[in-house]
């Protein structure tokens, strides 16, 4: 069957992409005369389902008999924890654009996979939960493990959130949530009561109150009408200074953004979620943008004239232009998501690749003047700003260094994920990705613990290409070391052993630590920020992989060379200096005020390189201040 979903460069679909499952057909019927679960096993095989991840429990114990029956045709991922299974499922849906899929048992497994569902909702990807429920015989009791799951799914999977009854509206119901999950790019829910798994699968009969449902779903090709087309090429052709913002729903439309941006003589700042639409060696590419963002993003949207927004949801506005002082144009395949952030003059409800090529004939071509070089002599002026911060001398290595350092190592094709917290900033601004490679992390709803399973999850979908994590000491004591003990159970089936776990260790949640001097004015709270020192390369040594620890800031390239040549996967470990500030590009004068006054009270940092950093602090607010 083709792998329609999982093409070579098939990654690169994000939001607005077209979605696939592998070929989804109604030709092949299902053997009767196996239970309701054997027969939801086959269905969502044929819905060209081939990997789900997830913990077993006696609520699911039916469906997980049929996935034994089923010898593989379906591979089964145990994880250490549901939570996890549902963002490797997220994260299935961003590396391949086919439906993720997770499973867990009734009552605690199936609240232990909501964070991971709401990672999957925020960032638009099709995902589907499946669940067990107490016997319906018990539903209503206060039953042992008996919760309210359609109450609790409602929000997070409310585009479809059922509980299977009879047999006979299985079919229906699994249809539907697949089909509604892979069109609408929602999370959906099917729960099945564990009496009812074991019961012999019945066809809906042909009477009055039954449903006889279908296979297969196609993304449509979505493009604007010719007059919205015309609107948008005109406010675009009369700008002279234009900006764009790309982000994940431009994923599959490199290309187009590289050809309009030429055009228009633009420069293009990129969402985080939209890291991979551009490679960041093109010199009018001012890269992240907000509060992870560059300082050329910054001076992008506060200088341009005209703003082009493709395929993304990059929520603060305060990174945009003022309102009014820019005409925009939005691309988005989602409508609810247009004209959300800045009042856009024309809306165009799209997918990215196929409305750019459209809109392009319309566009004048500019010929190449100061706006551009201004651009890109503001970024060329940032590499070097962030060269020199990633190399400042830090107790003991400073993060950003290590982030600076991987960036030129990393291998082609590579795929990358980070966690929330400080380590996301560099990501973000440090690494240069190159065409070709992938990442991705939870950006919309930015939680921490993320990162391991969306490795786990992109080595399972790629096993051939390496794959590297960021991760802060704090995002892994939470979840993401158990999971290293998942990496352990399965490396060896992967075609290449290259999976590498970089941990900052700082003994801090230091991106919070940050927030609450510099937007609160707060001095650091001991109480809340601090955190034990673990030995993760030793953790990894203990579960079988290799570890490898750095605390001197020379050892930083040559111990990423070793890790990236190891013959199984790595927890590469480096002891990082919390004193090293994650700032936003740009901080107001009310950050800074807030700031010093932190460092008024009793910061236990005082006197270290914290003084330092006043410096750099005050320094961006007032230009020219040393
Ligand atoms: C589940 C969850 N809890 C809390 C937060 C708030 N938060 C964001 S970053 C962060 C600190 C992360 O610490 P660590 O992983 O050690 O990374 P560091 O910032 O120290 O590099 C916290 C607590 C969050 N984003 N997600
Ligand atoms: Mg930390």
């Amino acid at each position: 069957m083709a792998e329609i979903g999982a093409t070579n460069d098939g990654w690169n679909r994000g939001r607005a992409a077209p979605v696939a499952t592998r070929q989804a057909t109604n030709e092949a019927s299902i053997p009767m005369g196996g239970s309701v679960g054997d027969y939801f096993v086959e269905r969502l095989h044929q819905w060209g389902v081939r990997r789900i991840y997830g913990y077993p429990g006696d609520g699911i114990n039916g469906i997980f008999g049929a996935l034994q029956r089923a010898k593989g045709k379906i591979e089964f991922v145990q994880c250490r924890h549901e939570e996890m299974a549902a963002f490797m499922a997220s994260a299935h849906a961003k590396f391949t654009g086919e439906l993720g899929v997770c499973i867990a048992t009734s009552g605690p497994g199936a609240s232990h996979l909501i964070t991971g569902l709401y990672d999957a909702r925020l960032d638009h990807m099709p995902v589907l939960a499946i669940t067990g429920q107490q016997a319906r015989t018990a539903l209503g009791g206060h039953y042992q493990q008996e919760v309210d799951l359609p109450s609790m799914f409602k929000d997070v999977a409310g585009a479809y959130v059922q509980t299977a009854t009879m047999p006979t509206q299985v079919r229906h119901v699994t249809d539907r949530a697949i089909r509604i999950a892979l069109a609408e790019r929602r999370v959906t829910a099917l729960i099945f009561p564990n009496d009812l798994q074991d019961l012999d699968y019945e066809d809906p009969p042909r009477a009055h109150g039954t449903l006889h449902s279908g296979l297969g779903y196609a993304a449509p090709r979505t493009v604007p009408y010719d007059r919205e087309l015309k609107a948008a090429a005109e406010v675009l052709n009369a700008g002279k200074k234009v900006a764009m913002l790309v982000g994940a729903g431009a994923l599959n439309a490199t290309d187009e953004v590289i050809e309009i941006a030429d055009r228009l003589g633009a420069g293009v700042a990129k969402a985080l979620l939209g890291k991979a639409v551009l490679p960041d060696d093109l010199p009018w590419v001012t890269g992240p943008i907000g509060l992870l963002g560059t300082k050329p993003s910054w001076d992008l949207m506060s200088q341009c004239d005209t703003l082009l927004v493709v395929g993304s949801g990059f929520p603060y506005s305060e990174f945009l232009p003022k309102e009014g002082a820019a005409r925009a144009v939005q691309i988005d395949v989602a409508p609810e998501m247009l004209s959300l952030r800045y009042p856009m003059e024309v809306n165009l409800v799209g997918d990215a690749a196929e409305t750019l090529r459209t809109l392009m004939p319309l566009i004048t071509k500019k010929p190449v003047g100061a706006w551009r070089g201004l651009v890109e002599g503001w970024t060329r002026a940032w590499w070097k700003t962030l060269e020199e911060r990633a190399m400042q001398p830090a107790n003991p290595i400073n993060p950003q260094r290590v982030a600076w350092e991987l960036s030129p190592l990393v291998p082609d094709r590579a795929i990358l994920t980070s966690d929330s917290g400080s380590c996301a900033n560099w990501y973000a601004r440090d690494i240069k990705i190159r065409r070709g490679m992938m990442c991705s992390l939870s950006g919309g709803l930015a939680s921490m613990g993320a990162a391991v399973p969306y490795a786990i999850a992109a080595k399972f979908a790629h096993p051939g290409r390496p794959v590297i994590a960021l991760v802060g000491d704090g995002a892994m004591q939470m979840n993401n070391m158990a999971e290293l003990i998942t990496v352990a159970k399965y490396w060896r089936q992967w075609s290449s052993p290259h999976w590498i776990c970089a941990v900052f260790n700082n003994e801090d949640l230091n991106q919070v630590t940050w927030e609450q001097r510099v937007m609160e004015g707060n001095p650091k709270f001991e109480a809340s920020q601090r955190i034990p020192n673990v030995p993760y390369h030793k953790f990894a040594e203990l579960v079988g992989l290799k570890g490898i620890y750095v605390d001197d800031p020379e050892r930083v390239a040559p111990a990423w060379r070793e890790a990236l040549a190891a013959d199984r996967p790595v927890v590469i470990e480096f002891k990082t200096d919390p004193e090293v500030p994650p700032l936003p590009p740009h901080i107001t004068l009310k950050q800074a005020k807030a700031f010093a006054s932190s460092l008024m009270k009793v910061d236990p940092a005082e006197g270290s390189a914290i003084l330092g950093t006043a410096r750099e602090v005050l320094a961006s607010v007032l230009p020219g201040t040393k």
